[in-house]
């Protein structure tokens, strides 16, 4: 294994570098089990996946709309349908070739046809004993994230104990529920105890899925969908299982990132009704396919429309060209923010994939803490103690922490040292530029200055501070103190 530094030559952490640490540790462990193959075939693949791209889940409720988004976030129709029960979970990643792998429960990969047909990605002959599926897919967005479309988890002991298992395979979750109600997050499953815990949420957005459908999808479905999630991320409940909550339609999303130029024309076509005689047709599926020659659209193209949009669709985009979508660009692009995917994809990048580092190095130190239980042996307690040592050392986990909760406004911070914070924490990049909001050229006796005056600030801040946000100034003083101690050790490269 080869050693690797933080991105951009220079993270920043309590003790060390936390992925160099990782990588250390998972070293150490393979030499420690060279006498049990097997172990040490599992902790190579921990390896792998820990240099290896972000692995992100799409997850929730039945019927959710999770495959719909698996969609939407890769921009082209590559969720699954298969002739069985289509209960297979599927990782999706980038390949110079379409193709698809199975993966039984025991025995070899094998490779399966894959076709194409109007309604995506077909695979016909899966068999029943399959653990999973793996399909490759030319795409830019599959490069660095490799998604994971899941089947809904049923609430029973065999549901659970999938669940459970699945939400190891990732380094970061998206759960999906149409309601973010209590009894839908209860299925985001526990995690015991010690330092685990208190990392639980880190790696999970809770998304209110379908969000065109919200309120019985009446016309502002999705800024109702939108407050309910706003709402709900401040409540004690959710901050404990996920870092955020968002709104999107994954539908609409997905229509915006794929929109067509007949698409564009239809909706424009629709947008030449004045607003009052279209509007009644729009209130139900069935007034909209039976409003005869009032729409000048042929059903086919109204059944398209539908399809694609949703009834909440239409009515926003047939308002968005009228207040100014002239083509298909714009209203792609307006559809695009309507739906709130944009805003999601926008939080996938921040909390996850510039975290990646920090999310797979907790992925990483679970499997060994795991492995060190299941094959215990005389090494197991030093392994266990050298994971307590890399976690309570681990300023990272409490960066992610922070800001969470200053997306969320749990921190207690008021607004500007709340921006202040967000930035010193690496919520605008890690590196300790982009930490001191300063140029990548600025020389490093000017950064040690920064650097020791935010450190000042922050002290007396921390000192001050009430109960509400002594936490959250004690986290960014530390991460001052990190950048002194980064800088004091040589020059960063970028
Ligand atoms: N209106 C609306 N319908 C959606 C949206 N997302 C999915 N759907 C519809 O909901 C149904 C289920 O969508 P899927 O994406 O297959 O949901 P899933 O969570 O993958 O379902 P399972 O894998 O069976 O658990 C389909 O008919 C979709 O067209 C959405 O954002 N808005
Ligand atoms: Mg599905």
């Amino acid at each position: 294994m080869r050693r690797r530094r933080g991105r951009g030559g220079v993270g920043v952490s309590g003790t060390g570098d936390l992925p160099a640490l990782v990588h250390d540790l998972l070293a150490e462990a393979i030499r420690i089990y060279h006498d049990n193959p097997a172990a040490q075939a599992w902790l190579y693949r921990q390896a792998e996946r820990f240099a290896g791209p972000l692995r992100l889940a799409v997850t929730g409720t039945p019927g959710a709309g999770k495959s719909t988004l698996v969609n939407a976030l890769v921009g082209q129709g590559v969720a699954l349908s298969t002739d069985g029960d289509g209960g297979h979970r599927t990782w999706y990643s980038d390949g110079a070739q379409p193709r698809a792998q199975v993966r039984p429960l025991r025995g070899a990969p094998y490779e399966l046809a894959l076709h194409r047909d109007d309604h995506g990605l077909r695979l016909v002959g899966v068999p029943g004993d399959v653990l999973e599926l793996l399909v490759e897919w030319p795409s830019r967005s599959l490069r660095h994230t490799h998604l994971l479309d899941t089947p809904g988890l049923s609430a029973s002991d065999a549901g659970w104990q999938a669940a459970g298992e699945l939400w190891q395979e990732a380094d970061a979750v998206l759960f999906l529920s149409r309601t973010l109600s209590a009894a839908d997050l209860g299925r985001i499953p526990p995690v015991r105890g010690g330092w685990a815990a208190a990392t639980a949420a880190l790696h999970v957005v809770a998304v209110l899925s379908r969000a065109d459908e919200t309120a019985g999808g009446r016309v502002d479905a999705l800024l109702a969908a939108k407050q309910i999630a706003r709402r709900r991320r401040r409540e004690p409940d959710l901050a404990v299982v996920c870092q955020d909550a968002l709104a999107a339609s994954g539908l609409i999303g997905y229509a915006a990132r794929t929109l067509r130029q007949d698409e564009f024309d239809a909706v424009a076509e629709l947008s030449t009704l004045p607003r009052a005689e279209l509007e009644p047709y729009l209130l139900s599926v069935d007034r909209f396919r039976a409003a005869g020659t009032v729409v000048a659209l042929p059903a086919e193209r109204r059944e398209r429309l539908l399809d694609r949009l949703g009834l909440t669709g239409i009515r926003l985009a047939t308002t968005l060209v009228r207040s100014g979508a002239h083509d298909t660009a714009a209203l792609a692009e307006a559809l695009l923010r309507h739906s709130g995917l944009a805003e999601l994809q926008t939080a996938v990048a921040d909390l996850f994939s510039a975290r990646r580092d920090v999310l797979k190095s907790r992925v990483a130190l679970l499997a060994v803490e795991h492995l060190a239980h299941r094959e215990p042996g005389p090494q197991s307690a030093y392994l266990l103690g050298q994971v307590e040592r890399v976690v309570a050392g681990a300023h990272e986990f409490d960066e992610l922490r922070l800001l969470a909760a200053l997306r969320t406004r749990r921190a207690g911070l008021p607004g500007d040292l709340a921006v202040e914070a967000r930035r010193l924490a690496g919520g605008d990049g890690p590196t300790v530029f982009e930490r001191l909001g300063v140029p990548a050229e600025t020389p490093p006796e000017h950064l040690w200055a920064y650097a020791g005056a935010a450190a000042d600030r922050w002290r007396q801040e921390a000192e001050e501070a009430g109960p509400d946000s002594r936490r959250a100034a004690q986290v960014v003083l530390q991460s001052c103190e990190s950048m002194l101690h980064q800088l004091s050790e040589g020059v960063p490269t970028a």
